[in-house]
Protein backbone atom coordinates (compact mmCIF):
# COMPACT_ATOMS: atom_id res chain seq x y z
CA UNK A 1 0.00 0.00 0.00
CA UNK A 2 3.11 2.99 0.46
CA UNK A 3 4.45 1.73 -2.35
CA UNK A 4 1.61 2.08 -4.39
CA UNK A 5 1.05 5.40 -2.91
CA UNK A 6 4.64 6.12 -3.43
CA UNK A 7 4.21 5.31 -6.80
CA UNK A 8 1.41 7.94 -7.48
CA UNK A 9 3.24 10.87 -6.06
CA UNK A 10 5.99 9.59 -8.17
CA UNK A 11 3.81 9.92 -11.17
CA UNK A 12 2.14 12.52 -10.37
CA UNK A 13 5.23 14.77 -10.59
CA UNK A 14 6.58 13.56 -14.03
CA UNK A 15 4.09 15.03 -16.00
CA UNK A 16 5.28 15.16 -19.81
CA UNK A 17 5.37 18.04 -21.76
CA UNK A 18 3.56 16.32 -24.64
CA UNK A 19 4.56 18.26 -27.37
CA UNK A 20 4.68 16.72 -30.01
CA UNK A 21 7.45 18.97 -31.41
CA UNK A 22 9.58 17.98 -28.52
CA UNK A 23 13.17 17.43 -29.98
CA UNK A 24 14.75 15.47 -26.92
CA UNK A 25 11.58 14.03 -24.91
CA UNK A 26 11.76 16.04 -22.05
CA UNK A 27 9.51 16.23 -19.14
CA UNK A 28 8.55 19.54 -17.65
CA UNK A 29 6.92 19.68 -14.53
CA UNK A 30 3.80 21.67 -14.77
CA UNK A 31 3.56 21.30 -10.91
CA UNK A 32 6.44 22.22 -9.64
CA UNK A 33 6.17 25.40 -12.07
CA UNK A 34 3.29 26.61 -10.81
CA UNK A 35 4.27 26.33 -7.28
CA UNK A 36 7.85 28.03 -8.10
CA UNK A 37 5.90 30.80 -9.38
CA UNK A 38 3.68 31.31 -7.25
CA UNK A 39 5.85 31.70 -4.35
CA UNK A 40 7.96 33.77 -5.92
CA UNK A 41 5.81 36.72 -7.03
CA UNK A 42 5.00 39.55 -5.42
CA UNK A 43 1.32 40.56 -4.26
CA UNK A 44 -0.30 41.69 -6.61
CA UNK A 45 -2.16 45.23 -4.59
CA UNK A 46 -5.06 46.44 -6.81
CA UNK A 47 -6.70 49.59 -5.97
CA UNK A 48 -8.54 49.56 -2.68
CA UNK A 49 -11.56 48.25 -2.21
CA UNK A 50 -14.29 50.41 -0.95
CA UNK A 51 -16.74 49.18 1.30
CA UNK A 52 -19.37 51.87 2.07
CA UNK A 53 -20.74 52.16 5.26
CA UNK A 54 -24.53 52.90 4.26
CA UNK A 55 -23.75 49.57 2.53
CA UNK A 56 -23.45 47.61 5.26
CA UNK A 57 -24.35 43.47 5.82
CA UNK A 58 -25.99 44.12 9.08
CA UNK A 59 -26.20 46.97 12.09
CA UNK A 60 -27.35 48.03 15.28
CA UNK A 61 -28.21 51.15 16.76
CA UNK A 62 -26.92 53.26 13.35
CA UNK A 63 -28.70 55.02 10.94
CA UNK A 64 -28.67 56.39 7.55
CA UNK A 65 -27.93 60.24 7.19
CA UNK A 66 -26.88 62.55 4.79
CA UNK A 67 -27.35 65.98 6.28
CA UNK A 68 -24.11 66.82 6.31
CA UNK A 69 -22.31 67.58 3.32
CA UNK A 70 -18.81 65.87 1.63
CA UNK A 71 -20.03 61.90 2.10
CA UNK A 72 -18.81 59.10 -0.26
CA UNK A 73 -21.38 56.97 -1.91
CA UNK A 74 -25.04 57.51 -1.06
CA UNK A 75 -24.60 58.78 2.47
CA UNK A 76 -23.31 58.11 5.98
CA UNK A 77 -23.71 56.32 8.96
CA UNK A 78 -24.69 57.67 11.82
CA UNK A 79 -23.54 55.78 15.21
CA UNK A 80 -26.26 56.08 17.83
CA UNK A 81 -25.48 54.69 21.78
CA UNK A 82 -22.43 52.59 22.71
CA UNK A 83 -22.72 49.12 21.22
CA UNK A 84 -23.84 50.12 18.04
CA UNK A 85 -22.36 48.42 15.51
CA UNK A 86 -21.88 48.12 11.37
CA UNK A 87 -20.74 45.05 10.35
CA UNK A 88 -19.76 43.65 6.39
CA UNK A 89 -19.58 40.08 6.06
CA UNK A 90 -18.21 40.44 2.40
CA UNK A 91 -15.00 41.63 2.66
CA UNK A 92 -13.53 39.05 0.58
CA UNK A 93 -9.54 39.22 -0.39
CA UNK A 94 -7.68 36.85 -2.67
CA UNK A 95 -4.78 35.60 -0.44
CA UNK A 96 -4.14 35.68 3.07
CA UNK A 97 -1.97 38.52 4.22
CA UNK A 98 -1.90 41.84 5.96
CA UNK A 99 -4.40 44.62 4.54
CA UNK A 100 -4.75 48.05 5.38
CA UNK A 101 -8.01 49.00 6.75
CA UNK A 102 -8.95 52.90 6.38
CA UNK A 103 -12.04 54.33 7.82
CA UNK A 104 -13.31 57.57 6.45
CA UNK A 105 -14.91 59.32 9.27
CA UNK A 106 -16.19 62.60 10.75
CA UNK A 107 -16.67 63.64 14.35
CA UNK A 108 -18.14 66.94 15.41
CA UNK A 109 -17.02 66.37 19.06
CA UNK A 110 -14.62 67.80 20.99
CA UNK A 111 -13.29 64.42 22.35
CA UNK A 112 -11.99 61.73 20.61
CA UNK A 113 -14.55 58.84 19.83
CA UNK A 114 -13.51 55.07 20.39
CA UNK A 115 -14.27 51.92 18.47
CA UNK A 116 -13.87 48.12 18.91
CA UNK A 117 -12.55 46.42 15.57
CA UNK A 118 -13.60 42.95 15.26
CA UNK A 119 -12.41 40.72 12.27
CA UNK A 120 -13.61 37.42 12.05
CA UNK A 121 -15.36 37.58 15.48
CA UNK A 122 -12.12 38.54 17.26
CA UNK A 123 -11.78 41.53 18.48
CA UNK A 124 -8.44 42.72 17.58
CA UNK A 125 -7.97 46.71 18.31
CA UNK A 126 -9.50 49.43 19.44
CA UNK A 127 -9.58 52.17 17.02
CA UNK A 128 -9.54 56.32 17.64
CA UNK A 129 -11.73 58.66 15.79
CA UNK A 130 -10.31 62.16 16.75
CA UNK A 131 -12.51 65.37 16.77
CA UNK A 132 -12.38 66.26 12.96
CA UNK A 133 -13.62 70.27 12.99
CA UNK A 134 -17.50 69.63 12.56
CA UNK A 135 -19.44 67.27 11.05
CA UNK A 136 -18.87 67.89 7.76
CA UNK A 137 -15.47 67.81 7.82
CA UNK A 138 -14.12 64.55 6.92
CA UNK A 139 -10.91 62.49 7.88
CA UNK A 140 -9.16 59.21 7.83
CA UNK A 141 -7.69 56.89 10.06
CA UNK A 142 -5.75 53.42 9.05
CA UNK A 143 -5.08 50.09 10.95
CA UNK A 144 -3.36 47.29 8.89
CA UNK A 145 -4.39 43.54 10.09
CA UNK A 146 -4.46 40.51 8.58
CA UNK A 147 -7.52 39.03 6.53
CA UNK A 148 -8.00 35.28 5.67
CA UNK A 149 -8.60 34.52 2.09
CA UNK A 150 -11.57 34.80 0.91
CA UNK A 151 -14.55 36.28 2.55
CA UNK A 152 -13.70 38.07 6.13
CA UNK A 153 -16.38 39.57 8.34
CA UNK A 154 -15.19 43.18 9.39
CA UNK A 155 -17.18 44.48 12.36
CA UNK A 156 -16.83 48.17 14.20
CA UNK A 157 -18.48 49.01 17.17
CA UNK A 158 -18.63 52.30 19.32
CA UNK A 159 -17.39 52.26 22.77
CA UNK A 160 -19.13 55.29 23.28
CA UNK A 161 -22.67 57.03 23.61
CA UNK A 162 -21.66 60.41 21.99
CA UNK A 163 -22.17 60.46 17.69
CA UNK A 164 -19.62 59.16 14.78
CA UNK A 165 -20.09 59.46 11.35
CA UNK A 166 -18.31 56.92 9.70
CA UNK A 167 -18.48 57.52 5.75
CA UNK A 168 -16.69 54.50 4.14
CA UNK A 169 -13.85 51.97 4.90
CA UNK A 170 -10.90 51.11 2.12
CA UNK A 171 -9.42 47.59 2.27
CA UNK A 172 -5.59 47.50 0.50
CA UNK A 173 -3.43 45.30 0.02
CA UNK A 174 0.05 46.70 1.75
CA UNK A 175 2.25 44.22 -0.88
CA UNK A 176 3.45 46.79 -3.43
CA UNK A 177 3.80 44.82 -6.47
CA UNK A 178 7.02 47.08 -8.22
CA UNK A 179 6.30 45.32 -11.82
CA UNK A 180 1.80 44.54 -11.91
CA UNK A 181 2.15 43.90 -15.89
CA UNK A 182 5.66 41.70 -15.57
CA UNK A 183 4.40 38.36 -15.78
CA UNK A 184 7.55 36.65 -15.15
CA UNK A 185 9.02 38.66 -11.90
CA UNK A 186 11.21 37.56 -9.49
CA UNK A 187 12.49 40.06 -7.05
CA UNK A 188 12.36 43.63 -7.65
CA UNK A 189 15.21 45.20 -9.02
CA UNK A 190 16.88 41.53 -10.72
CA UNK A 191 16.10 40.37 -13.87
CA UNK A 192 11.94 40.68 -14.45
CA UNK A 193 10.23 42.52 -11.84
CA UNK A 194 11.17 46.18 -12.76
CA UNK A 195 13.85 45.48 -15.14
CA UNK A 196 11.88 46.76 -18.64
CA UNK A 197 11.90 44.06 -21.09
CA UNK A 198 14.66 44.16 -23.61
CA UNK A 199 17.47 45.44 -20.91
CA UNK A 200 17.59 42.68 -19.10
CA UNK A 201 21.40 41.04 -18.82
CA UNK A 202 22.69 42.85 -21.60
CA UNK A 203 25.81 43.62 -19.90
CA UNK A 204 27.72 42.05 -17.01
CA UNK A 205 29.46 38.74 -16.63
CA UNK A 206 27.27 35.97 -16.89
CA UNK A 207 25.94 33.73 -14.53
CA UNK A 208 26.13 30.22 -13.51
CA UNK A 209 24.81 27.58 -11.78
CA UNK A 210 26.74 24.92 -10.11
CA UNK A 211 26.33 21.30 -12.29
CA UNK A 212 27.15 17.99 -11.22
CA UNK A 213 27.63 15.69 -13.77
CA UNK A 214 27.35 12.33 -12.22
CA UNK A 215 28.32 9.14 -14.86
CA UNK A 216 26.90 6.15 -14.15
CA UNK A 217 29.18 3.31 -13.45
CA UNK A 218 28.96 -0.64 -13.40
CA UNK A 219 25.31 -0.36 -15.03
CA UNK A 220 24.78 -1.55 -18.29
CA UNK A 221 21.47 -2.06 -20.30
CA UNK A 222 20.57 -4.86 -22.60
CA UNK A 223 18.36 -4.60 -25.77
CA UNK A 224 15.82 -7.78 -26.80
CA UNK A 225 18.22 -7.80 -29.82
CA UNK A 226 21.33 -8.57 -27.09
CA UNK A 227 22.90 -5.45 -27.49
CA UNK A 228 24.67 -4.24 -24.54
CA UNK A 229 24.50 -0.81 -24.01
CA UNK A 230 27.03 0.89 -20.94
CA UNK A 231 29.07 4.12 -20.66
CA UNK A 232 32.15 2.77 -21.13
CA UNK A 233 32.61 5.49 -23.87
CA UNK A 234 31.57 8.18 -21.61
CA UNK A 235 35.33 9.68 -20.34
CA UNK A 236 35.46 12.36 -17.78
CA UNK A 237 37.25 14.34 -20.19
CA UNK A 238 34.70 14.27 -23.22
CA UNK A 239 32.03 15.32 -20.59
CA UNK A 240 33.69 18.38 -19.78
CA UNK A 241 34.10 19.05 -23.05
CA UNK A 242 30.37 18.24 -23.67
CA UNK A 243 29.27 20.63 -21.31
CA UNK A 244 31.29 23.43 -21.99
CA UNK A 245 29.77 22.89 -25.85
CA UNK A 246 26.71 22.95 -24.51
CA UNK A 247 27.60 26.75 -22.51
CA UNK A 248 29.20 27.19 -26.23
CA UNK A 249 25.50 27.21 -27.03
CA UNK A 250 24.36 29.60 -24.61
CA UNK A 251 27.07 32.40 -24.85
CA UNK A 252 26.02 35.18 -27.03
CA UNK A 253 29.30 37.54 -27.19
CA UNK A 254 27.29 41.00 -26.64
CA UNK A 255 24.59 39.31 -24.10
CA UNK A 256 24.86 37.90 -20.51
CA UNK A 257 24.23 34.24 -20.13
CA UNK A 258 23.44 31.57 -17.65
CA UNK A 259 26.05 28.77 -17.94
CA UNK A 260 26.33 25.80 -16.13
CA UNK A 261 29.57 25.40 -13.89
CA UNK A 262 30.45 21.94 -14.45
CA UNK A 263 32.06 19.31 -12.02
CA UNK A 264 32.18 15.62 -13.32
CA UNK A 265 31.87 12.72 -11.01
CA UNK A 266 31.76 8.95 -11.44
CA UNK A 267 29.92 6.64 -9.51
CA UNK A 268 28.37 3.32 -9.69
CA UNK A 269 24.56 2.52 -10.10
CA UNK A 270 22.56 1.59 -6.90
CA UNK A 271 21.57 -2.18 -7.43
CA UNK A 272 17.93 -2.80 -6.70
CA UNK A 273 16.54 -6.34 -6.09
CA UNK A 274 14.15 -5.30 -9.04
CA UNK A 275 16.77 -4.03 -11.36
CA UNK A 276 16.13 -6.37 -14.37
CA UNK A 277 12.29 -5.32 -13.60
CA UNK A 278 13.46 -1.78 -13.59
CA UNK A 279 15.64 -1.82 -16.78
CA UNK A 280 12.97 -3.52 -18.81
CA UNK A 281 10.25 -0.89 -18.24
CA UNK A 282 13.49 2.18 -19.00
CA UNK A 283 14.16 0.14 -22.46
CA UNK A 284 10.41 -0.20 -23.04
CA UNK A 285 9.40 3.44 -21.96
CA UNK A 286 8.79 5.65 -25.04
CA UNK A 287 8.66 9.91 -24.14
CA UNK A 288 5.16 9.77 -23.33
CA UNK A 289 5.95 7.24 -20.58
CA UNK A 290 6.99 8.41 -16.96
CA UNK A 291 7.73 5.19 -15.89
CA UNK A 292 11.25 5.24 -16.93
CA UNK A 293 11.79 8.54 -14.83
CA UNK A 294 11.26 6.24 -11.61
CA UNK A 295 13.09 3.29 -12.68
CA UNK A 296 16.28 5.02 -13.42
CA UNK A 297 15.88 7.21 -10.17
CA UNK A 298 16.11 3.91 -8.28
CA UNK A 299 19.47 3.83 -9.93
CA UNK A 300 21.02 6.91 -8.52
CA UNK A 301 22.61 7.70 -5.15
CA UNK A 302 20.79 9.73 -2.87
CA UNK A 303 24.44 10.52 -0.28
CA UNK A 304 26.40 11.26 -4.07
CA UNK A 305 23.41 14.07 -4.47
CA UNK A 306 24.67 17.12 -2.74
CA UNK A 307 24.72 20.56 -2.24
CA UNK A 308 22.42 23.00 -2.52
CA UNK A 309 21.23 25.56 -5.58
CA UNK A 310 22.83 22.80 -8.13
CA UNK A 311 21.66 20.46 -11.17
CA UNK A 312 22.69 16.87 -11.07
CA UNK A 313 22.90 15.28 -14.61
CA UNK A 314 22.82 11.72 -14.34
CA UNK A 315 24.29 10.58 -17.96
CA UNK A 316 22.80 7.13 -18.19
CA UNK A 317 23.21 4.12 -21.44
CA UNK A 318 20.04 4.37 -22.46
CA UNK A 319 16.97 6.09 -21.61
CA UNK A 320 13.66 4.76 -23.21
CA UNK A 321 12.86 4.42 -26.74
CA UNK A 322 13.06 7.63 -28.56
CA UNK A 323 14.14 9.71 -25.33
CA UNK A 324 17.66 11.17 -25.09
CA UNK A 325 16.97 13.44 -22.03
CA UNK A 326 14.71 14.47 -19.70
CA UNK A 327 14.26 17.83 -17.28
CA UNK A 328 13.11 17.54 -13.78
CA UNK A 329 13.21 21.17 -12.20
CA UNK A 330 11.46 20.25 -8.77
CA UNK A 331 13.92 17.13 -8.21
CA UNK A 332 17.16 19.73 -9.69
CA UNK A 333 18.07 16.91 -12.05
CA UNK A 334 18.47 16.20 -15.66
CA UNK A 335 18.64 12.43 -17.20
CA UNK A 336 20.47 11.57 -20.44
CA UNK A 337 21.14 8.74 -22.40
CA UNK A 338 24.54 8.10 -23.96
CA UNK A 339 23.19 5.73 -26.50
CA UNK A 340 20.11 6.71 -28.43
CA UNK A 341 17.60 5.46 -30.93
CA UNK A 342 15.94 8.62 -31.38
CA UNK A 343 17.40 9.32 -34.73
CA UNK A 344 14.61 7.00 -36.07
CA UNK A 345 13.87 4.17 -33.78
CA UNK A 346 15.82 0.64 -34.30
CA UNK A 347 19.12 -0.09 -33.01
CA UNK A 348 20.29 2.61 -30.54
CA UNK A 349 23.98 4.20 -31.31
CA UNK A 350 26.13 5.50 -28.79
CA UNK A 351 26.03 9.29 -28.80
CA UNK A 352 29.28 10.87 -29.91
CA UNK A 353 29.69 13.22 -26.76
CA UNK A 354 32.05 15.54 -28.51
CA UNK A 355 30.19 16.54 -31.45
CA UNK A 356 30.17 19.88 -31.84
CA UNK A 357 29.42 22.23 -33.70
CA UNK A 358 29.24 19.96 -37.12
CA UNK A 359 26.60 18.00 -35.48
CA UNK A 360 25.50 20.51 -32.53
CA UNK A 361 21.74 20.50 -34.42
CA UNK A 362 20.26 17.30 -34.76
CA UNK A 363 21.19 14.09 -32.34
CA UNK A 364 24.00 15.91 -30.60
CA UNK A 365 24.50 15.23 -26.83
CA UNK A 366 25.83 18.73 -26.80
CA UNK A 367 22.47 19.95 -27.77
CA UNK A 368 20.33 17.54 -25.33
CA UNK A 369 22.50 19.17 -22.26
CA UNK A 370 22.02 22.51 -23.81
CA UNK A 371 18.29 22.16 -24.21
CA UNK A 372 17.74 20.76 -20.69
CA UNK A 373 19.51 23.07 -19.32
CA UNK A 374 17.17 25.51 -20.84
CA UNK A 375 14.11 23.61 -18.99
CA UNK A 376 15.82 23.96 -15.73
CA UNK A 377 16.02 27.70 -16.20
CA UNK A 378 12.17 27.34 -16.71
CA UNK A 379 12.20 27.85 -20.79
CA UNK A 380 9.71 25.45 -22.32
CA UNK A 381 9.44 24.72 -25.95
CA UNK A 382 7.08 27.48 -26.79
CA UNK A 383 9.23 29.89 -25.92
CA UNK A 384 10.66 30.07 -29.07
CA UNK A 385 10.49 28.86 -32.36
CA UNK A 386 14.42 28.43 -33.85
CA UNK A 387 15.85 28.67 -30.42
CA UNK A 388 17.67 26.17 -28.66
CA UNK A 389 14.45 25.05 -27.02
CA UNK A 390 12.86 23.93 -29.92
CA UNK A 391 16.15 24.04 -32.63
CA UNK A 392 19.50 23.91 -31.69
CA UNK A 393 20.37 27.57 -32.96
CA UNK A 394 19.69 31.04 -31.14
CA UNK A 395 19.16 31.54 -27.78
CA UNK A 396 18.62 35.24 -27.90
CA UNK A 397 15.16 35.18 -27.86
CA UNK A 398 15.11 33.27 -24.60
CA UNK A 399 18.20 34.97 -22.63
CA UNK A 400 15.53 37.10 -20.63
CA UNK A 401 13.25 34.34 -19.28
CA UNK A 402 16.57 32.01 -18.89
CA UNK A 403 17.84 35.10 -16.57
CA UNK A 404 14.64 35.41 -14.48
CA UNK A 405 14.90 31.70 -14.14
CA UNK A 406 18.28 31.61 -12.84
CA UNK A 407 17.32 34.32 -10.37
CA UNK A 408 13.90 31.98 -8.92
CA UNK A 409 15.67 29.17 -8.65
CA UNK A 410 19.20 28.98 -8.81
CA UNK A 411 20.73 32.24 -7.60
CA1 LIG B 1 -20.63 56.66 2.34
ZN1 LIG C 1 12.44 19.86 -24.21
Amino acid sequence: MKHARLIAVLFGSFALCGSLSCETGDSLESDSFADGSASARATAAGPPVVYQAESYTSQSGCQVSRSSSGYTGSGYMSYGSSGAYLKWSNVNVASAATYQLTFRYANGGSSTRQATLRINGVDVATVSFAPTGGWSKWATTAISKPLESGANTIRLSSNTSSSLSLDKMDVASLSQDACPNDPNKTQPGECGCGVPEGTCGVSGGDESVRTVVHILRRFSQTTPSGLVMNNDHVTVSNVYSALGNANVLWKRPTQKSVVMNVTVVEEDALNPSNAQELKNTIWASDRDNSQSHIAYWNFFDPSKRTGTKTIHIYIVPFYGQTIQGVAMLSRSAIIAGSWSNKAGGGTPTKRNLTEFPSDACAQSFVRTMAHEFGHMLTLQHEDCTSCIMKGCTDVSPVREKALRGWAQYWK
